[in-house]
């Protein structure tokens, strides 16, 4: 029996030849030669630089893979600047330089009735075009505050964007494929590197529910704010899978296998992307048998104005701003307190432009007194549920942490 090679597994190892040259930022002239499991040295030796070169202000977090986080006072803008979107990688990104990009292909197989391999001038010429303003949150966020500590990167507050985001809408895509009467999830594939070099393991490959899949604002995304996307965001080509954790968005798209069951790639299965059943105690073990797979992120918010640390002049009123959303839901309401939270204020708060983009909120506080204060902000969703004071339920690898943020004002004479 002759193995075909479909046109995913080609378009899949071009752009993997580029994995290790994305992560050193210099294309590998004899690359195609380098054994299949080893690592450049320049790579196993940590000597990456440059790669946020265009991302000043983001704070590192680990540099292989790649993780970077944005303090909220540059999550100011009402649409976050392509140089401020947060960067999570599993895995090394792939150099994808103009032939790359004009060779790129998304595959859309498994439970369709016609299978596709399309171009992303296919996509922009055979589709409708959509823009819609899009969180995207990594699961993790919050997790640097769990206690005790849960294992991965220790995000605090900054992984979280809301960009403009302009694609077709993934449900288009899967119904020119017109999807089977089985299907019931969709697995996702991306041109990145493994860690460990080897060029037939994906770092990550999630999937949602159709129902998520076939929702309007579902994006199979080839621009943001207007402008290519940034290489370490996805460029070319990226799903956002909007108000989920951030791994349902796939980077460096190139294959959507519609699948007969929950989809079973990296990092779906055991801990990954899971949180308890029922509430545990903090530090527990829990059996995978009792982990279930994180569909909506929780009600959260920001306060992006001013930068912690602020000091004001007694006597003037001090702006306060950020942003809020619910993932799937709404927010309904945001409140503020100067007191520690004994009591709280409503905060001012707008409509979102569209669904599944944050709800701008400002407050304008005075202050009777000279001396420290910290300004807690609170966010409600539209089912009533509130932000907790303190880490919300404890779960193994700590996901979901929408304590509510906290900043330091000093007022003097
Ligand atoms: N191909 C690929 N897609 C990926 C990832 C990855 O490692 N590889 N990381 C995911 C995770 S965990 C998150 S939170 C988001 C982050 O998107 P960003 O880096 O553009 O902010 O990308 C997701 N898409
Ligand atoms: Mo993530």
């Amino acid at each position: 029996m002759t193995k075909s090679v479909s046109a995913q597994t080609v378009t899949r190892r071009t752009a993997i030849a580029g994995g290790f040259a994305g992560a050193l930022g210099a294309p590998i002239p004899f690359g195609r030669f380098l054994p299949t499991g080893m690592t450049p040295i320049a790579l196993a030796q940590k000597e990456v630089t440059g790669v946020l070169a265009d991302k000043p202000g983001l704070k590192l977090l680990s540099d292989r893979p790649l993780n970077a986080e944005t303090p909220p006072h540059l999550l100011d803008d009402e649409i976050t600047p392509s140089a401020r979107m947060f960067v999570r990688n599993n895995g090394l990104a792939p150099i994808v330089d103009e032939a790359a990009r004009d060779a790129w292909r998304l595959t859309i197989d498994g439970e369709v009735e016609t299978p596709l391999s399309v171009s992303l001038e296919d996509l922009k010429n055979n589709f409708e075009t959509h823009s819609f303003r899009l969180q995207i949150e990594c699961g993790g966020n919050g997790r640097r505050f769990m206690t005790p500590p849960a294992r991965g990167n220790q995000w605090s507050f900054g992984a979280i964007s809301c960009a403009s985001w302009t694609g077709v809408r993934l449900r288009d895509v899967l119904q020119a494929a017109g999807l089977k009467q089985n299907a019931v999830y969709t697995g996702h594939e991306g041109a990145d590197l493994h860690l460990s070099g080897d060029r037939e393991k994906l770092p990550l490959s999630r999937g949602v529910p159709i129902a998520k899949a076939l929702e309007p604002h579902t994006l199979v995304a080839f621009a943001v704010n207007d402008g290519d996307i940034p290489l370490q965001n996805g460029y070319p080509l990226r799903l956002v899978a909007p108000g989920w954790p951030g791994s349902c968005s796939q980077k460096w798209l190139t294959r959507i296998w519609v699948r007969d069951r929950v989809h079973d790639g990296a990092k779906m299965g055991g801990q990954s992307y899971r949180t308890p059943i029922y509430p545990v105690a903090p530090g527990v073990d829990v059996p995978d048998s009792d982990m279930k797979i994180i569909e909506s992120m929780p009600v959260k918010s920001l306060i992006t104005a001013p930068q912690t640390g602020a000091r004001i002049s007694l006597g003037h009123r001090l702006e306060v701003r950020g942003h809020a959303w619910a993932g799937d839901r709404a927010v309904a309401a945001m409140d503020v307190s100067t007191d520690f939270g004994a009591t709280w204020t409503p905060a001012d708060l707008t409509p979102p432009a569209n669904r599944f983009a944050w709800q701008r909120w400002h407050a304008d506080i005075a202050f009777d007194e000279p001396g420290y204060y910290e300004i807690w902000a609170r966010a409600t969703d539209d089912a009533g549920v509130m932000q907790p004071a303190t880490q919300p339920g404890w779960n193994p690898r700590g996901y979901l942490n929408n304590l509510q943020h906290r900043i330091a004002v000093f007022v003097r004479t």
